[in-house]
């Protein structure tokens, strides 16, 4: 099938005024048009179920597909209970929605890695310096496989995905140690050493200090034959153009803009207005 156009869009975070301003701009026509999302569909924004429901229901009609983020599998994780809900994470509506269960099952069916084009790779935060493409595509494969899998083996799996320290890859990683490790690079990676050693404190912009011998996992030079698409960290503002690697969260509930991407020539597209402001934080009752 052919697209008129076809655009990358970056973290939406339920910032669903953005989102429905974006595609006006874009003048997107899902008969004509396809749409592929960078992850991170849901959290802070103000109205992560719509924007969940939108992107579910064109993905459905062939007009979008998405990668899965971080904070995809922790909706998934919050579902199966092996997490508790964080309070700044606006997602309480999902879990109270009459089809709560028919978006987390469609959402834990979707994949790490896609491939937009014949000249792109999508991911949510990144492919390590010590993966090629098709090894990364491989390991994609591997996790997403559990994410799918029976409802047991998914609640088997989501504890295992957590850990505040990243763990060493190495030749016989193998087991629930591998898959947070695959889960770790697609959907947390910012900085990591030419190894792939991964560290998660770190989430400013490009001209703050970094951690000794830790640069962001784009800057390690690796002959890449595709250009990676990467999301997930906002303080970039979707400002990173390299001949490999393009970054698309333009930091929209940051109050910077949500960005989109047009396959083919490269153009840049943002929305022209930002999240909208956060309300009240709910108070407990
Ligand atoms: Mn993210």
């Amino acid at each position: 099938m052919s697209f008129r156009h076809q655009y990358v869009i970056g973290d939406l975070q339920g910032c669903y005024a953005a989102y429905l301003q974006l595609l006006e701009t874009l003048d997107f026509d899902p008969a004509q048009d396809k749409l592929w999302f960078a992850g991170d569909l849901v959290a802070r924004g103000e109205d992560s179920l719509s924007t969940l429901r939108h992107v579910k229901a064109l993905c459905e009609q062939g007009a979008a597909a998405t990668v899965l983020g971080n904070h995809d599998i922790n909706l998934i994780a919050v579902w199966r209970g092996a997490t508790a809900l964080k309070k700044k994470d606006k997602t309480a509506p999902i879990f109270a929605a009459d089809d709560c269960d028919e978006l987390l099952e469609w959402l834990r069916h979707q994949p790490l890695l896609a491939y937009p084009d014949e000249q792109t790779v999508l991911v949510h935060a990144g492919i390590p310096p010590h993966w090629t493409i098709k090894a990364a595509a491989k390991y994609a494969q591997q996790l997403e496989v559990q994410l799918k899998g029976s409802l047991e083996q998914l609640d088997r799996l989501l504890p295992n995905l957590y850990s505040k320290t990243a763990d060493e890859w190495h030749a016989d990683i193998h087991g629930y140690t591998k898959m947070r490790a695959i889960a770790n690079y697609f959907t947390r990676m910012r900085l990591c050493k030419q190894d792939g050693s991964l560290e998660f404190d770190f989430s400013a912009g490009l001209d703050e200090p970094m951690p000794k011998d830790f640069l962001p996992w784009f800057e390690w030079q690796v002959p890449r034959a595709r250009k990676i698409l990467f999301g997930h960290w906002a303080a970039l503002n979707a400002d990173v153009d390299l001949p490999h690697a393009r970054a698309l969260d333009g930091g929209c509930v940051w109050g910077n803009y949500l960005f989109a991407y047009r396959l083919g020539d490269g153009k840049a597209i943002t929305s022209s207005s930002h999240c909208l402001p956060p309300t009240e934080e709910p108070t407990e009752q």
